[in-house]
C-alpha cells in the first residue's frame, strides 16, 4: 500500500492537491481537495449590489468574463432587465466570453496539459527554417529547459518530429494568449477583469473600428486553432489510445449552456443559447435549479449550512473542524455529483441532436474508429475541449459581424433597494451559478457555486465522492515515482483552484513548499 500526494496539480495555476492510495499498482482512494480559502462570498455582503461584477471577476484571471457574465445575469434578473438587453448588449457579452474561452482552453491544452504527453527534447537540434523551432532549440542548447521541467519521466510516445512541431506550438500558443487577452480588452476595455459587460447589457459601444480590429485578431486565432490545436490533440489522439478508456469519473454530466441567442425569455435554463443547458444522467433533462445545493460535510465550512440551496447558503469557514479536507464545498443536483466542463456542455449538446455538434462528434469517432462511450475518460475530455474551441472561434467571426454601431448596448433601470437574482451559465470549465440577494440596497447574500468546485468536490453528506475523485478510483498506476496516469487524469478537468474556492489567508506565514512537476 503507498500514498502518492501530488500538491499542488496545476503547472501555472496551481493549489489543487490528490492524496490517493494504492494498492497492487492500482489506486484504492483519492481525496481531492482544495488546501485555501479566499472569501469572495463575505467580502460581497454590505457592498453595493454595482459592485458585484467588478469584485466577482476578479475571482480568477484565467476566466475572468464568464463571472462578469454571470454576475451581471444574476442582477438583471434582481433588477428585472433580464428580458431587456439589447442586441448589442448580447452580443458584446458573447463575444467578451467566447475571446476569453479561447483564451482558457488555447492556455490550458499547450501551458497545463501538453507536457504530461509532448516531449520538446525533440526540439533541441533542429536546424530547420521554422523561426519557432529556431527559437525553441536555442533556448534547449543553452540549457534553459524551464518551462519544461520538471517533469514525470517514462511515458513520452510521440515521435521526433510531432514532438518538435507541438513544441514549437507551445510558444505559438503564449501568442494567442495575448491576442486573444487584446480581443477581450478591445469591447472590455481591458484584460483580465474586463470591465464592459455590465448589468442591462454592456458599457461598450460597438464601432467599425473595433469589429475590425477583433476580427483580425480573431482570424489569426482560428489559423492557430485548425493548423496546430485541433492537429496535436489528434496526433495525442492517436499516439495514447489507452487514455480514452481511463479517468471516466462518475458518468453524470450537466451543462448550463451559454453564447445567449435572445433574451426575451427570463428563465436562463429555457433561454435559447448556442450550446445547450441540460444534465444527463442516463437520459437527458432540463436542468431544475432549485434541485441544485451545496454538501458541507467534509468542507471546511459549518454544519449547519450542509444541503442548501445557494439561495439560502451561507460560507461560515472552520479551518479546524475534524472531517474536513477540502475549502471547496460539494455541489449537488437532485443529491448527485455531475462533472461540468467542454465534455459535459458536447454530450449534453449531442444527446439534445445538436445540429452543430453532432456531426462533429460522429466524424472524430470515425476518425478514431472509436464509439461514443469512448468521450468519457481523460482524452474525451481534450477533444471536447479542443473541437469546442473551433466551433466557438468560428461562430464569433459571425457574430462581430452582427453588431451595429450606433444602437443601444444597455437597458435603461434603477436598481432596486430589495431584490434576488440568480445567474447560470457556463464557463470555460463548465457550469456557474452566482446567486445575489439585495436588501435595503446593499448586498445581503451572495452565493458562487463554481464549475471547479463541482469537479473538485469532496465527498458530499451522504459519503459519495466527487467527479474526479471517482475518475482517479480504479485507475492502474505503473510508476509510483511518476504518476503519469493520475495527473493526466486530474489535468483533464482542467481544474482551477482559484475559481473552486472562491476565498485568502492573508497572514504572513508559511502555508508550504511545493515541487512542480
Ligand atoms: Ni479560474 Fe473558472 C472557469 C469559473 S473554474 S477558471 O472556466 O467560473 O471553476
Ligand atoms: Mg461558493
Amino acid at each position: 500500500m503507498a500514498r502518492i500526494v501530488i500538491d499542488p496539480v496545476g503547472r501555472v495555476e496551481g493549489h489543487l492537491k490528490i492524496d490517493v492510495t494504492v494498492d497492487n499498482g492500482e489506486v484504492k482512494d483519492a481525496r481531492v481537495s482544495g488546501p485555501m480559502f479566499r472569501g469572495f462570498e463575505q467580502i460581497l455582503i454590505g457592498r453595493h449590489p454595482m459592485d458585484a461584477q467588478r469584485l466577482t471577476t476578479r475571482v480568477c484571471g484565467v476566466c475572468p468574463a464568464v463571472h462578469s457574465v454571470c454576475s451581471s445575469l444574476a442582477l438583471d434578473g434582481a433588477i428585472g432587465v433580464a428580458d431587456q438587453i439589447p442586441d448589442n448588449g448580447r452580443i458584446i457579452r458573447n463575444l467578451l466570453l467566447g475571446a476569453n474561452f479561447l483564451q482558457s482552453h488555447i492556455l490550458h491544452f499547450y501551458a497545463l496539459a501538453a507536457l504530461d504527453y509532448v516531449d520538446p527534447a525533440a526540439a533541441a537540434d533542429y536546424a530547420g527554417d521554422d523561426p519557432g523551432l529556431q527559437q525553441l532549440a536555442a533556448f534547449l542548447q543553452r540549457g534553459e529547459w524551464a518551462p519544461f521541467v520538471p517533469r514525470y519521466e517514462g511515458d513520452l510516445r510521440l515521435d521526433k518530429e510531432t514532438n518538435a512541431t507541438a513544441a514549437s506550438h507551445y510558444l505559438r500558443a503564449l501568442d494567442m494568449r495575448r491576442l486573444t487577452h487584446e480581443m477581450v480588452a478591445t469591447f472590455g476595455g481591458k484584460m483580465p477583469h474586463e470591465v464592459g459587460c455590465v448589468p442591462g447589457g454592456t458599457c461598450e459601444v460597438p464601432t467599425t473600428d473595433k469589429i475590425a480590429s477583433f476580427l483580425g485578431r480573431l482570424q489569426d486565432v482560428q489559423r492557430f486553432v485548425d493548423e496546430c490545436y485541433v492537429p496535436d490533440i489528434l496526433a495525442v489522439a492517436k499516439a495514447y489510445p489507452d487514455y480514452f478508456e481511463i479517468g471516466k469519473g462518475c458518468g453524470k454530466y450537466l451543462a448550463y449552456g451559454l453564447f445567449d441567442m435572445d433574451t426575451t425569455e427570463t428563465d436562463l435554463m429555457k433561454r435559447p443559447r448556442y450550446l445547450p443547458s441540460g444534465a444527463l444522467n442516463g437520459q437527458l433533462e432540463a436542468v431544475d435549479a432549485q434541485a441544485i445545493t451545496e454538501d458541507l460535510k467534509y468542507s471546511h465550512f459549518s454544519d449547519e449550512d450542509s444541503h442548501l440551496r445557494p439561495s439560502e447558503g451561507r460560507t461560515q469557514p472552520q479551518a479546524d473542524k475534524p472531517e474536513a479536507y477540502s475549502w471547496a464545498k460539494a455541489p449537488r443536483l437532485n443529491g448527485e455529483p455531475y462533472e461540468v466542463g467542454p465534455l459535459a456542455r458536447w454530450l449534453v449538446a449531442y444527446h439534445a441532436g445538436d445540429e452543430k455538434v453532432k456531426p462533429v462528434i460522429d466524424s472524430l469517432l470515425a476518425a478514431l474508429d472509436a464509439e461514443p462511450v469512448a468521450l468519457q475518460s481523460t482524452l474525451g475530455r481534450h477533444a471536447a475541449r479542443a473541437l469546442e474551441t473551433k466551433l466557438v472561434a468560428d461562430a464569433m467571426a459571425q457574430w462581430v459581424l452582427e453588431l451595429e454601431p450606433g444602437a443601444p448596448v444597455c437597458a435603461d433601470y434603477e436598481l432596486p433597494e430589495t431584490g434576488s437574482g440568480t445567474g447560470m451559465v457556463d464557463g470555460p470549465r463548465g457550469a456557474l451559478l452566482h446567486h445575489i440577494d439585495i436588501e435595503d440596497s446593499v448586498i445581503s447574500r451572495y452565493q458562487l457555486v463554481v464549475p471547479t468546485t463541482w469537479n473538485v468536490s469532496p465527498r458530499d453528506d451522504q459519503d459519495k465522492p466527487g467527479p474526479i475523485e471517482q475518475a482517479l478510483v480504479g485507475t492502474s498506476v505503473r510508476d509510483e515515482q511518476n504518476p503519469f496516469e493520475v495527473v493526466r487524469i486530474a489535468r483533464s478537468f482542467d481544474p482551477c483552484l482559484a475559481c473552486a474556492v472562491h476565498i485568502i489567508d492573508a497572514r504572513d506565514k508559511e502555508l508550504g513548499r511545493y515541487r512542480i512537476l
